[in-house]
């Protein structure tokens, strides 16, 4: 039996896992996962009971039941660097028995959904707009270092988009992943447009977003509005979604990601207050997940 040594697992003396501080039996099945520490309490101030709140570094962690649900909320921080912490010390509470550091025997499914924010790449998405990640393309290449990566990606895709976007061979390759199809029908329903998300491993320059240094590739962002393959376009960028869905695919857990539209960088409109737009998106996620 694999077993886990304290170098590659990492517990601590209370046995809470090292990053998140959770103790197993602080996970819910259902997980909320938000980029903003602050939007944790926002949506546990929904909770009709609070288990626990646990906080380390920026990772902020609330599971309470909404209705009679339980679910977990967990601020991840901005980064799919993050969310490789985040997806991992999850997957090992629920699937790891911490005592004896090894796999535990029956598999435990997991449900991820994603509430961020979110810059458009198509003019006609108005800030204000839910998006949710029917894929998910990931600039940050987290996936790239785990096997199995081609078993779970949209191989053809991956080869449309380096093709016409010009894709720079410096940068890691992108991978391209489903979120969870069915996540996609129950949660994502007419009120949330279907889309394609790109997960940057920047805000700035990996983004397209030119300040006082030039972009490598400043034609980037047109070719990413142009591109189409099947019945897809590219929708918007955003920071986690890839690895949250990568790293679910790989585990065989569920994940999906909607956003709220709060730029939009074809037409340089932004929508710097969208406290109350997030709040409509979380009541939505809360009912259907
Ligand atoms: C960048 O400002 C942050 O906002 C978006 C990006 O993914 C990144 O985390 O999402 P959140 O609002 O969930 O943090």
């Amino acid at each position: 039996m694999k077993t886990f040594p304290p170098s590659e697992l990492l517990i601590n003396n209370d046995g809470s896992i090292f990053h998140l501080h959770l103790k197993p039996e602080f996970l819910a099945d259902k997980v909320i996962l938000v980029g903003d520490p602050d939007r944790v309490e926002m949506i546990a101030s929904y909770f009709d009971e609070i288990e626990c709140k646990v906080s380390n570094r920026e990772f902020h962690t609330a599971t309470g039941k909404y209705k009679g649900k339980r679910l977990t909320v967990v601020g991840t921080g901005i980064g799919t660097d993050n969310i490789d912490i985040v997806v991992n010390e999850l997957d090992a509470l629920a699937n790891i028995d911490l005592e004896t550091r090894t796999e535990k025997p029956e598999f435990r499914q997991l449900t991820f959904v994603r509430i961020g924010t979110s810059g458009a790449v198509q003019p006609e998405l108005k800030p204000g707009t839910f998006v949710m990640s029917e894929k998910s393309i990931g600039f940050d290449g987290v996936l790239n270092f785990y096997a199995n990566r081609d078993a779970v990606c949209d191989l053809a895709f991956e080869k449309a988009f380096t093709a016409q976007v010009e894709w720079n061979h410096q940068w890691c390759a992108p991978y391209v992943i489903d979120n969870d199809p069915e996540l996609v029908e129950r949660i994502g329903q007419d009120d949330m447009v279907k889309g394609v998300t790109i997960s940057a491993n920047g805000f700035y320059g990996p983004q397209g977003r030119e300040l006082r240094l030039s972009l490598a590739h400043p034609s980037l962002n047109d070719k990413v509005e142009a591109f189409r393959y099947d019945r897809f376009k590219i929708t918007n960028y955003e920071m986690e979604g890839s690895a949250i869905a990568g790293l679910s695919r790989l585990m065989g857990h569920k994940a999906l990601t909607v956003c709220c539209i709060i730029a939009n960088r074809r037409v340089h409109d932004a929508f710097v207050n969208y406290k109350e737009a997030i709040q409509t998106l979380v009541e939505k996620v809360l009912e259907r997940i």
